[in-house]
């Protein structure tokens, strides 16, 4: 009985010790934290709540309204409105005093913004669009207990929202997360499961990296060879082995169908799907597939190791700028993105340097080595210039990793940069848009902690959710970087990750760390504070939800979780 009453007495200290430290008021455990909380006294009662819209409001933001009424309704097991002609949510008129939940259309707000006022009898959200009110539901689901997320009923789990004044806004615009679906192959539903999760943390672009050396995985139909030859291989390496190959035929695709059920399904969590279609290195499943495009002309083979290809494709002739629109073209008419990515990373020189095609494509078109750029430097510019120019007949802009500088700025184009945070920032200031994945802080294919042995296969070296954590891209910039600065993403390349859970582990919770980056100002990150959220709020959520994730921050190793 001592025992135990010594040990309640060293919680309680530890509890007040931690909340005295917190620099955010520790109230509401919300991933990402938002912009200000003010809190107050007493509760409302969420059970049974009416749910009531601004008759303003458009059909988009009524929808997802409704939505979380019948969320509410089916998960507290009372019916949280009136029937009314939109469903659960009853309309009203804007400014009406009402109790429950009332959602009101503020046009002063800006796109994605909005706030929520919890009293005793009433909650009151405001948004001026879909997303404001998307982000609100969500900042709402996070408060309320965990049985939110699921499906079953749990009238007992204690339906109360703190009473509090909520302001939330993103700090970034651009908040993205990118798979790998080509070194590894990923079914439509694991994706779907992959983009709830992004959801939750309000995440808003999925960059899925559809085409690599080791298997090409959308359907074009100009060209089917893609995914019959290109999207299998013959064997994978295995492990670390680079001498090894497990002789098992790999491989699968996904059907345009499939890519717009994606599309639809990340649309409605509010998430823009970007496709990159890696050009023009990273093609070795091409060449297989369509050998004449190729310096060599072959043959080849789907590539069954990692690392980077010197099989690339070969810019020397017209056809493979024939090819290069014949399938962008498809992919622009699929995706709704405004932006398309064309990948442009580690495109090796070697067979242009030798190949009589590309080097009598250099003299025609007066490319001249300089001490800044090899001549073949210049000629990947001049394939990233006419493919960028080709899909701005077709509305859309591009992404490019930081290599589509080699041979000068792009002026027009955004880099995604991935080196490191220099090159980057002197991007934006030469004028382009940036979106910052540094490796060294957002490679979610690195190891979660320094004893790697005892966590699953990664590369890379390690990634701690701190050092997720603790970027910040911006950090004494000057206002030019500022202004071309999109926001940041991370990237979970799979050549080492062959099954859902090792995935899921791979991203959770680093995922939740990423959110805060894109989200909070640098005034609003505080690691003990999220780090408590993460523990105590959003563990519950992946346990109910069924993502596997690390428990590095309880001090469990991977092996126990990835046997
Ligand atoms: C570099 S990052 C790559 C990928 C690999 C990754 C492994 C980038 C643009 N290219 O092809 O999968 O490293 O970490």
């Amino acid at each position: 009985m001592k025992t135990r009453m010594l040990a309640m007495a060293a919680l309680a200290i530890l509890l007040l010790q931690g909340s005295a430290s917190a620099k955010k008021d520790n109230s509401i455990k919300v991933i990402p934290y938002p912009l200000s909380v003010e809190m107050g006294k007493g509760n409302f009662k969420a059970i049974g709540a009416s749910i009531n819209c601004d008759q303003a409001l458009s059909e988009d933001c009524k929808k997802e309204i409704v939505k979380f009424a019948n969320i509410l309704t089916k998960t507290s097991g009372t019916n949280s409105s009136v029937a009314t002609p939109i469903g659960l949510a009853r309309t009203i008129e804007n400014g009406s005093k009402i109790k429950g939940f009332a959602f009101y259309l503020d046009p002063a707000l800006e796109s994605e913004e909005y706030s929520i006022v919890i009293e005793k009898k009433s909650v009151k959200v405001c948004a001026s669009d879909r997303y404001g009110f998307l982000y609100a539901i969500q900042t709402l689901k996070q408060m309320l207990p965990t049985a939110v997320y699921g499906n079953a009923t749990d009238p007992e789990a204690g339906w109360k929202l703190p009473c509090c004044t909520i302001k939330d806004k993103p700090f970034y615009k651009y908040r993205g997360m990118h798979l790998d679906s080509s070194r590894h192959f990923w079914s439509v539903e694991e994706v779907k499961k992959y983009l709830d999760i992004l959801a939750v943390y309000k995440l808003n672009r999925f960059h899925w990296h559809l085409t690599d050396d080791q298997g090409w995985r959308i359907e074009i139909k100009k060209y089917p060879l893609l995914t019959q030859v290109g999207g299998f291989r013959e064997g994978t390496m295995i492990g670390h082995d680079w001498n090894s190959d497990d002789g098992v035929r790999y491989g699968g695709y996904y059907t345009q169908d499939q890519i717009r059920e994606v599309i639809a399904y990340a649309d409605d969590l509010g998430i823009t799907v970007i496709p990159e279609i890696d050009l023009p290195g990273h093609m070795q499943s091409v060449i297989t597939a369509y050998p004449e495009l190729g310096c060599s002309g072959g043959p080849y083979e789907v590539r069954k190791i990692w690392g980077v290809s010197d099989q690339v494709l070969c810019p020397g002739s017209e056809g493979a700028f024939e090819f290069l629109e014949g399938v962008l073209g498809e992919v622009a008419e699929l995706f709704p993105s405004e932006y398309i990515h064309i990948g442009g990373d580690e495109c090796d020189k070697v067979e242009w340097e030798k190949c009589e095609k590309c080097q009598a494509m250099i003299k025609e078109l007066g490319i001249e080595a300089d001490e800044k750029f090899t001549a073949e430097q210049y000629l990947q510019n001049y394939v990233t210039h006419r493919v960028k120019s080709f899909l701005e007949s077709k509305g859309k802009k591009v992404i490019g990793w930081d290599e589509i500088l080699q041979g000068g700025d792009i002026q027009g184009a955004t880099v995604m940069s991935w080196n490191n945070k220099k090159i980057g920032q002197q991007a934006a200031r030469s004028g382009m848009d940036v979106i910052f994945t540094p490796a060294q802080y957002c490679y979610f294919d690195h190891a979660q902690a320094k004893d790697e042995e005892n966590e699953p296969l990664s590369i890379g070296g390690t990634l701690t959710i701190e050092k997720v954590y603790k970027l910040d891209p911006l950090y004494e910039q000057d206002e030019a970087v500022k202004e071309h600065t999109l926001g940041v993403q991370a990237n979970l390349w799979t050549e080492y990750i062959a099954t859902p859970e090792h995935l899921e582990y791979m991203l959770l919770p680093r995922l939740c760390a990423l959110s805060e980056v894109q989200w909070c100002p640098l005034e609003n990150k505080d690691f003990e504070r999220f780090k408590q959220s993460v523990i105590t709020r959003e563990f519950p959520i992946f346990d109910l939800l069924g993502y596997t994730y690390s428990k590095r921050l309880l001090g469990i190793p991977g092996k126990d979780i990835i046997k």
